[in-house]
């Protein structure tokens, strides 16, 4: 394996974010939740032809990207359309982002709906499970990914703890396209200005990286958490990423699978830093053939990669 360097973004990457990200998402949601949960996603998790099924974070991903390709740039007006006019509760949206999602629709403005649930906003993990497009679009561009990360979070999830989670996620899959060593990719990770709320789940990530120590699945979900918060998610998607980042993808998602909770959501995020570093070409052929849309979701990676280099 290379040891660390600044590489050009390249298209393989792209692909391999989204593909990472939706593949992630459809493996991990027949795993997520409780029992009532997996046995609804027995009975829709699957297309009429057999293709697993993705959920909310990929159906917003899709949306933000689409969003970029247009604009060139975040515009929320923009982005807030899109989100509700793709909203579909087959997808498994979560509660309070299923109610904003819906008010938008019917004509709300979003700065009225995105509190209009909870008065803090939404603390959830929805912000940041879109937050890898944001990253690889504006890896080089440090002050615009803060503002985009802040702008395309606060539609649906106006909570600091919200915001603070998507800009975790966009900063791993940004530095994940250009550096390859964990370890490396965590201590900057480290420097980042989050609410104090990530320190304690980040400084045992980084000293289980730092230490080769390798935690259970169990002990994963105990410590850093796996739930639907982002406090409870995004560390642990940082984590999983960065532990499994020179092994086999299939290997990671199993892991996050074990561990239950929030798991298309982990899955995702970690899928999404994995494909940045790896590029679409290291994800399994087998799990891509079997992805709804597959075709599609790498059609949009690469309008996102054309845009972006055509500045
Ligand atoms: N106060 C109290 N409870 C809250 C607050 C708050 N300020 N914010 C969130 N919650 P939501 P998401 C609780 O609905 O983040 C899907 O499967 C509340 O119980 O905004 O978009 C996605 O794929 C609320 O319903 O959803 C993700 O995996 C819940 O947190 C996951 O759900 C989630 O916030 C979260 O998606
Ligand atoms: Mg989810």
């Amino acid at each position: 394996m290379s040891c660390d360097s600044r590489r050009p973004v390249s298209k393989d990457q792209f692909e391999g974010t989204l593909i990472g990200l939706a593949l992630g998402d459809a493996l991990g949601a027949p795993f997520e939740g409780g029992p009532i949960e997996r046995l609804l996603w027995r009975c829709i998790g699957r297309t009429a032809d057999g293709k697993r099924r993705w959920t909310d974070d990929t159906q917003m991903s899709l949306d933000l990207a689409a969003s970029l390709i247009a604009n060139g740039r975040i515009i929320e007006d923009d982005i807030a359309q899109r989100f509700a006019a793709s909203y579909q509760w087959r997808r498994g949206y979560g509660p309070g982002a299923a109610k904003v999602l819906k008010r938008i629709r019917r004509g709300m403005p979003w700065r009225q709906a995105n509190r209009s649930v909870f008065a803090s906003g939404s603390y959830g993990n929805g912000g940041a499970m879109r937050a890898p497009v944001i990253g690889i679009y504006y890896q080089h561009q440090a002050e615009m990914l803060e503002d985009a990360c802040q702008q395309s979070a606060v539609v649906t999830h106006a909570h600091v703890l919200a915001i603070d989670g998507a800009r975790l996620i966009a900063h791993a899959t940004a530095l994940a396209v250009r550096h390859r060593e964990p370890v490396q990719i965590m201590s900057k990770v480290m420097g980042l200005r989050l609410d104090r709320a990530f320190e304690r789940p980040l400084a045992l990530a980084q000293q289980w990286l730092c230490g080769g120590h390798r935690p259970s699945p169990a002990e994963v979900a105990k410590q850093l958490g796996n739930g639907i918060s982002a406090v409870a998610s995004t560390p642990t998607a940082v984590f999983v990423a960065l532990r499994f980042v020179h092994e086999p993808f299939t290997d990671m998602v199993n892991f996050v699978c074990e561990g239950g909770g929030d798991t298309d959501t982990i899955a995702a995020m970690s899928g999404a830093i994995w494909g940045a570093v790896n590029g679409y070409s290291a994800l399994p052929v087998a799990s891509i053939a079997q992805l709804e849309q597959a075709q599609m979701i790498r059609n949009v990676a690469a309008s996102l990669f054309a845009r972006r280099q055509a500045g």
